[in-house]
């Protein structure tokens, strides 16, 4: 396969720096752990690769003038194991090896805000979702290996920073088998479902939910994944939700799911995600709050934990603006640990917040002065068994960032 042909601009040659070099920890026999403890990966050894310098925003092509692309996913579109990176209207070719090498540049040849990356049962490649509201826009892999010319497959109101800041694919409906596609925007969470004709229907699922970032999760234990996100209380600023609900999926692809409260923030929720943090197999919320225009070190990153008489808020920060957030198991010891990254400050700290097991969580800093929106996310890029983060920028819209995760 080839996605050469469609390279516009040759990509600054990445960058590299060690970052930390720690050595391997040597272990003595004496001083292997119990058999009962689960070896964990090292995740103290990490090298940032510069994917790109000169990236474009939507501004540049479309008004409004200061607007960037949101979108940040990852797929491999060659076969080669090997992801490469998806944001806004660009693809980034990965170089394969250490990816240290030149990620060359693929223009969708329109001005789009691709988010996502799907493959159903059957399909060959993966294909990209994109947004540029109210259209959606899906490109696909054609058997020469390019990405065919964008096709309109549905329709979602736009937002009032013109393209959402939630997206997702979950199987929404098991049984079915393919996933389904779920976006934030202007109403609320919105489902879509990839195997339909075209115009692809587009269901109102979550009513008043926030455009911004949202969790999946089975909240209520009953087999099917249901959706987490902050609230726009009618009446209040909807640019400042301070609620955060989930929304319970009734099994079927119809509008307007039941709503229930999981509890609330200080300032504006920006990112959402749940998972079970604690291993009590009831499904836990992380919100990360954002500040604007974020002079303030206030911004809260929360635990809201699943009891048995509703949800215990813990604060497990409170930093910069974090517009930043994943959940993934770093370290390979079985739960779930927290990703962020400060988008305002003197730090712009990348941090990874390493889960005991009991939702406990210790500050590992990863890197700094690289400033993320959107981005803080795990993917394993290089496909060597694990996870590395990419991540997009506002301020410094221009940059595309690789960590390569050096564990052994
Ligand atoms: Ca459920
Ligand atoms: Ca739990
Ligand atoms: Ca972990
Ligand atoms: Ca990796």
């Amino acid at each position: 396969m080839r996605i050469l042909k469609q390279l516009f601009l040759g990509a600054v040659a990445g960058a590299m720096f060690v970052l930390s070099a720690c050595g391997p920890a040597t272990e003595s026999a004496d001083q292997l752990p119990p058999a009962d403890v689960p070896n964990t990966l090292s995740t103290e050894q990490w090298t940032y690769i510069q994917i790109d310098s000169t990236n474009v925003m939507w501004g540049e092509f479309d008004g409004p003038e200061w607007l960037r692309y949101f979108g940040l996913a990852a797929a491999d579109f060659t076969g080669d194991g090997k992801l490469e990176i998806v944001t806004g209207r660009t693809v980034f070719r990965n170089p394969g090896g250490d990816m240290t090498g030149k990620w060359e540049k693929i223009d969708l040849a329109v001005n789009v805000d691709a988010n996502l990356t799907y493959q159903l049962i059957g399909e060959k490649a993966p294909s990209i979702l994109a947004e540029a509201l109210p259209e959606v826009i899906r490109f696909s892999v054609d058997q020469n290996g390019d990405f065919t010319k964008g096709e309109v497959v549905a329709r979602v109101p736009p937002t009032g920073h013109h393209n959402g800041q939630g997206y997702k694919t979950a199987d929404l409906f098991p049984g079915k088998g393919d996933v389904e596609i779920i976006y934030a925007s202007q109403g609320g969470l919105y489902v879509m479902d990839p195997t339909a004709a075209l115009p692809w229907p587009v269901v109102l699922v979550g009513a008043d939910a926030s455009d911004e970032g949202f969790g999946v999760a089975d909240m209520d234990g009953d087999g099917d994944l249901d959706l987490i996100s902050g609230y726009r209380v009618p009446g209040l600023d909807a640019e400042v939700p301070t609620t955060v609900v989930w929304f319970e999926n009734p099994g079927t692809m119809t509008p307007d799911w039941t709503r229930h409260q999981v509890g609330h923030t200080a300032f504006a929720i920006d990112r959402v995600e749940a998972t079970d943090l604690n291993g009590d197999g009831r499904i836990d919320v992380v919100v990360a709050e954002e500040r604007y225009p974020g002079l303030e070190p206030d911004a809260t990153l929360w635990a809201f934990m699943a009891s048995d008489t509703g949800f215990v808020r813990n604060a497990i920060v409170t930093q910069y603006s974090m517009n930043n957030l994943d959940l993934a198991d770093l370290d390979q010891d079985g739960d779930e640990d927290i990703l962020t990254a400060e988008h305002k400050g003197p730090d712009l700290a990348l941090q990874l917040w390493k889960n005991d097991g009991a939702g406990h969580f210790t500050k590992q800093e990863i890197d700094r002065g690289k400033e993320s929106h959107l981005g803080a996310q795990a993917f394993d890029m290089d496909g060597d068994g694990d996870l590395d983060i990419i991540s997009i920028g506002w301020d410094q819209h221009q940059f595309v960032h690789l960590w390569r995760n050096d564990a052994k």
